[in-house]
């Protein structure tokens, strides 16, 4: 029996998925709406997480983890793909969570978090958006010479970025000037299986809401 992640389309959850993915770890998706927390298949995601958030995730042994970040960290654990998953007792790991959590909360839950909801005006809305480019020049400098986040290969930190990408537009956030974080961009979401689960999410988002 493989992992359950309980996803809601282009969500942050996504950002599992393609982990999964380019991780090639088994998952299994139980798809819901966010707006009303329902699964597609019966059941409130309020009875797995009493915050109604993606991303969870129900393990084998039946425990839940919540928070992007530690299902992001679970599921690379998991990996087969020696490229993919990075352990604590080597190179890199240490930097692959420097960027997971640059991605969750300098951009996932400081922009995205107030930017798509309804709590904040438009004027704080765009002083949040004007945080965007001082991160996108840290991330711009970091990807001079590199082809990803951390090392050589695809890494559960990439996964997150790319998910960032797949909204950013959506949230009027330009990054075209940023000349290393625009290439690094077009080459992620170009990546086959993260473009075709972009696509699977694009479909699916139609049809749940
Ligand atoms: N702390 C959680 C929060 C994630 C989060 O903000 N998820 C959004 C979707 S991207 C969500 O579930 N929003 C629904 C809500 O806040 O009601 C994490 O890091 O995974």
């Amino acid at each position: 029996m493989t992992a359950t992640l309980m996803h809601a389309p282009l969500a942050c959850s996504l950002a599992v998925r393609f982990a999964a993915a380019e991780g090639s770890v088994p998952l299994k998706i139980r798809f819901l709406n966010l707006q009303t927390k329902e699964f597609e298949t019966g059941g409130s995601l309020y009875d797995v997480n009493p915050l109604g958030q993606v991303s969870v995730l129900r393990l084998k042994d039946g425990q839940v983890l919540t928070e992007t970040s530690t299902c992001l960290l679970w599921l690379q654990s998991q990996s087969p793909d020696e490229g993919f998953r990075r352990m604590p007792e080597e190179d890199g790991y240490f930097q692959m969570i420097r960027w997971i959590s640059f991605c969750a909360t300098e951009l996932h839950k400081q922009i995205f978090r107030i930017v798509f909801y309804d709590e904040a005006t438009d004027e704080v809305k765009k002083r949040i958006r004007d945080l965007a480019p001082k991160r996108f020049e840290v991330l711009d400098a970091h990807l001079a010479g590199r082809s990803f986040l951390v090392g050589d290969t695809f890494s559960a930190a990439d996964a997150y970025l790319t998910w960032f990408f797949v909204l950013a537009d959506r949230a009027q956030l330009k990054s075209s000037s940023y000349k290393n974080l625009q290439s690094y961009r077009d080459r992620m979401l170009a990546r086959p299986k993260i473009s075709a689960l972009i696509e699977d999410d694009r479909l699916k988002s139609m049809d749940i809401r």
